[in-house]
């Protein structure tokens, strides 16, 4: 069933992909009234089914984990029914879906904040980074350190929102533990600077991250949870001193949980691969179920690398935004369409659900 090439169907956990083609989650700010995502998310998403493996957008699992302006929630039951519309739509053309579960930490906005409150953070550093908040770019704000008796109740809004995941009938979701939101900034030194139990070594830096996989892998099962992990990546300002000890570290307990997945995003995300020195073979070797490679990855680096082993599935990230029919796009060598960066981030269906497969668009 594994077949080693990019285009055969893969075994992740129960479920069988119909290729090693995963969608990389992307940030598009379309939710509706209450963070719900409506229809054009589900005809976005069921577009893209043709992906092994689609993972939604980042989805916050509690108003205080929204770090961007009209990001879906997973939180309220109007959320739920509304990302139900996308899975269905996705289930009903042969696809499957994960839910990445999302919690900002200090990459927020006062504005964003229920009452305006200010952010939360391991410490009350602020990350040199803007945010997308009021229909344009600002700083992100001073946040505040976060009480070492509120972490169990944000390890349970994890839980709550995997739960609610599931209800709303993805196949899995994957914990972001990536790009400097909050699991990442208790993971690097740069962002935590804590003397309890959630501070200071490689293992209290890794507790929160592993204490809620634990936790979402206990309501839904192992096999269906993944985690993203960003080891050397300064997305939204954070830093590591040693990341390939700390990664190390964070893998081998991840490969003791159990779950299905870890996706790892090589270098900086959505830059250079090569942004500091880092041993990913090492995880690849420490875990023993799957491995989803990510950043930068095109046929051909992806082909060579499935070939070496050094991955198991590729997931591809902006590629996707233009090219709804891209596993085709790649198998066929068709040329791939290049996205609007003006319609990124928020408005309507411009530049979310009007960008044609290959066979419909002028060349016929
Ligand atoms: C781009 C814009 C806003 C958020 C990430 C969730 O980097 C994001 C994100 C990306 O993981």
């Amino acid at each position: 069933m594994n077949d080693r090439t990019l285009f055969e169907p893969y075994s992740l956990g129960p479920l069988t992909l119909s290729n090693r083609i995963v969608m990389a989650p992307l940030t598009r700010n379309r939710a509706g009234t209450g963070f719900v995502p409506g229809d054009l998310a589900a005809e976005y998403y069921s577009q893209r089914a043709s992906a092994g493996l689609l993972i939604s957008e980042a989805a916050q699992i509690s108003r205080q984990g929204q770090g961007y302006q009209d990001t879906p929630g997973i939180y309220t039951r109007a959320q739920i029914d509304g990302w139900r519309r996308a899975t269905e739509a996705v289930h009903a053309r042969g696809g499957r879906i994960f839910l990445q579960l999302w919690h900002v930490g200090r990459v927020s906005h006062v504005d964003l904040q229920e009452h305006g409150t200010v952010p939360v953070a391991p410490s009350a550093i602020r990350a040199a980074t803007k945010t997308f908040v009021n229909n344009g770019f600002a700083d992100v704000s001073q946040p505040r350190a976060l009480e070492l008796d509120e972490l169990p109740g944000i390890v349970i809004d994890f839980r709550q929102a995997a739960a609610n995941a599931m209800a709303a009938g993805f196949d899995g979701v994957e914990i972001h533990g990536a790009n400097g939101y909050l699991l990442d900034q208790f993971a690097k030194d740069g962002a935590n600077t804590r003397t309890d139990a959630y501070g200071g070594s490689v293992e209290n830096r890794a507790r929160l991250m592993l204490e809620v996989t634990a936790a979402v892998a206990g309501e839904i099962g192992a096999d269906r949870t993944g985690i993203r992990i960003s080891p050397v990546s300064p997305a939204n300002g954070v830093s590591s001193s040693a990341p390939q000890a700390q990664f190390d570290y964070i893998v081998d307990q991840l490969n003791t949980l159990g779950i299905v997945y870890i996706h790892v995003v090589e270098g900086a995300t959505g830059g250079p691969r090569d942004v500091a020195p880092f041993d990913f073979a090492s995880l690849r070797r420490r875990f023993s179920k799957t491995y989803i490679a990510n950043n930068g990855y095109d046929l051909e680096l992806a082909t060579s690398r499935l070939a070496e082993g050094k991955a198991d599935l590729f997931a591809f990230g902006r590629p996707f935004i233009a090219n709804p029919d891209l596993v085709e796009r790649l198998k066929t060598r068709a040329p791939l369409a290049n996205f609007n960066p003006a319609t990124l981030y928020g408005g309507g269906s411009a530049g979310y659900t009007d960008y044609p497969p290959f066979s419909a668009s002028s060349h016929a």
